[in-house]
């Protein structure tokens, strides 16, 4: 048994930033899938803070109403972080992921600790109000987070810290548009995209950015979009992507991520449980998290991974 961490869960049911009703049955699902339980029996002192219910009278749509959630979300992360909680945070869709990063941005903000994101998802969401195809904000909170124009209405702080997007990393990356593209190559945010998965495995280019976050002594914020999992696993999401991660990668993800030790926030997001099948993206997700709150095969490391490590 790993050490105990206390864990808030906050649940977010938003669905607004996209298209495709059904996210907002998120958190209920995997509470349903038993993830709450799930880490109690690791070991962990398990907080549910239940869910974000932020007054979105006289904002139905768009960046006024997801304005509300992200205020409302960013209050109840700040809470968890400064009580020493580590926040894990259930969508809902990917435009909470704004509250989230933004509560870790000023929490870090004041220990001057370095945030790095790890980005797993299919897609980019680094669209902008101007690039974006959809006008959905589930694309587009990297680039508000990293301080693109377009988005000052969201945040309560117009003296917000922004997210340095050389410390994003995508990750898994197989969908961008055309505009989202050009503004991430000049943002100079780090890619593994899923040619480089295929060509590398996910075990080096997930060493290198765990090295730089440990070296720098950084938070780590992990957001977990299920579309980065192939389809085929996980169909729950209203924008599947052909070509994803696989049941065995994404553990090993999380996994690594967990003898790391330098996983501080975690997002889970996108599950659709209206798409679903009988609840099987729901538990695999309730699996993953599972492994990265330290559920290992044997109690003790594997024995070939202790000599290879040793060397
Ligand atoms: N890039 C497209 C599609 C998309 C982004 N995130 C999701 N889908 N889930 C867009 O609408 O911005
Ligand atoms: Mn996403
Ligand atoms: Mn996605």
């Amino acid at each position: 048994m790993s050490e105990t961490t206390r864990i808030a869960i906050i649940g977010v049911p938003i669905e607004i930033g996209t298209s495709e009703p059904g996210a907002l049955m998120g958190p209920a699902a995997l509470r349903t899938a038993g993830l709450i339980r799930t880490l109690a029996d690791l070991g962990h002192d398990v907080e549910d803070a239940g869910d974000v219910a932020p007054d979105t009278s006289g904002a139905a749509r768009g960046l006024p109403a997801v304005a509300r959630w992200t205020r409302a979300l960013s209050e109840r992360v700040t809470a968890a972080l400064e009580g020493g909680a580590l926040p894990v945070v259930l969508g809902g869709d990917h435009s909470l992921s704004l509250g989230s990063i933004d509560a870790v941005l000023h929490h870090c903000r004041a220990s001057q600790k370095p945030v790095f994101v790890l980005w797993l998802d299919a897609h980019a969401d680094f669209n902008t109000p101007d690039t974006s195809p959809s006008g959905n904000v589930h694309g587009m909170p990297l680039a508000a987070l990293c301080g693109e124009p377009g988005f000052s209405e969201l945040f309560a702080d117009q003296d917000r810290p922004f997210l340095d997007p050389t410390r994003v990393h995508l990750f898994g990356l197989r969908s961008i548009d055309v505009g989202e593209r050009a503004l991430v190559t000049k943002a100079r945010v780090a890619v593994t995209d899923m040619r480089a998965i295929d060509e590398f495995g996910v075990v080096a280019p997930l060493r290198r950015i765990l090295e730089r976050v440990a070296t720098e002594d950084g938070h780590l914020h992990v957001s977990f979009d299920i579309d980065f999992l192939d389809p085929g696993i996980a169909p729950a999401v209203g924008t599947t992507v052909p070509g994803g991660a696989t049941f065995r990668e994404a553990h090993l993800i999380m996994e690594m991520l967990h003898d790391s030790g330098l996983v501080g926030s975690l997002d889970v997001v996108e599950l659709n449980p209206f798409l679903d099948e009988r609840g099987r993206s729901a538990r695999v997700l309730v699996e993953l998290v599972a492994s990265l709150f330290g559920r290992r095969i044997l109690d003790r490391p594997t024995p070939v991974i202790e000599a290879v490590s040793a060397q």
